[in-house]
């Protein structure tokens, strides 16, 4: 049995935050499928047993269990050294990066993705709603890039890892990313890093048909 294991699947941004710096960070971890579109994080059993809120990631680290992506990368940072904040205001920094990735940036990105790319709804005003939503946060973070290669400081750190959770996937969105060279070339970056995998090679996926 590996040292952590990781409650996701592939079409999960969120788990793949955790699954890439776990393999970043090299370490011994093996992916736990939930069958998230049948309805298992919504069961008493994962409820009750693995993550009271529902949600995937949970990563299990010798019986302890965390959640919220952020969350567990911080936990990973402690538990390597790697990926972390070199003073206290960079860890300012890095939480205020996540907290938008968290509100503004994964979580109208995927909520598009997953109905436009997985779904199929076609256009609703929903998707036009979140679509601008996406545009307007893609935006701030193309200017926050502009003349720099990471989120914060000179090197990947965490914040990075959770704000390309999303942005390796092949669905359609809508959303044309050549507007964004500054993304493009930062999440390419980040591919490039040693250790750096697609989510779909690192966990397996759910989606019926997929
Ligand atoms: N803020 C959480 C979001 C986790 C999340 O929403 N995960 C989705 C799958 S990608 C989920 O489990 N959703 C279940 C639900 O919303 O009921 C994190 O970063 O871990």
């Amino acid at each position: 049995m590996a040292e952590y294991a990781l409650f996701g699947m592939g079409e999960s941004g969120n788990a793949y935050k955790a699954a890439l710096m776990l393999n970043l960070c090299g370490l011994d971890w093996e992916p736990i499928f939930v069958d998230f579109f049948n309805g298992e994080g919504r069961g008493d059993l994962f409820r009750d047993n693995i993550n009271e809120l529902g949600e995937i990631p949970v990563l299990d680290h010798s019986g302890k269990k965390l959640s919220q992506s952020g969350v567990i990368l911080h936990y990973l940072v402690e538990q390597t050294g790697r990926f972390g904040a070199a003073s206290e205001d960079e860890a300012r920094e890095i939480w205020r990066w996540i907290l938008f990735d968290n509100h503004k940036f994964t979580s109208y990105l995927a909520t598009l993705r997953f109905m436009v790319g997985l779904q199929k709804t076609g256009e609703t005003p929903v998707t036009d709603f979140l679509r601008n939503r996406v545009l307007g946060a893609f935006g701030l973070v193309e200017k926050h890039l502009s003349g720099r290669d990471f989120i914060v400081g000179d090197r990947p750190t965490i914040a990075d890892l959770s704000m390309v959770g999303y942005l390796y996937f092949p669905e359609e969105t809508g959303i044309e990313r050549s507007r964004f060279p500054n993304m493009q070339a930062w999440t390419r970056r980040i591919a490039g890093l040693p250790g750096w995998a697609h989510p779909y090679d690192l966990m397996r996926r759910g989606f019926p048909g997929a």
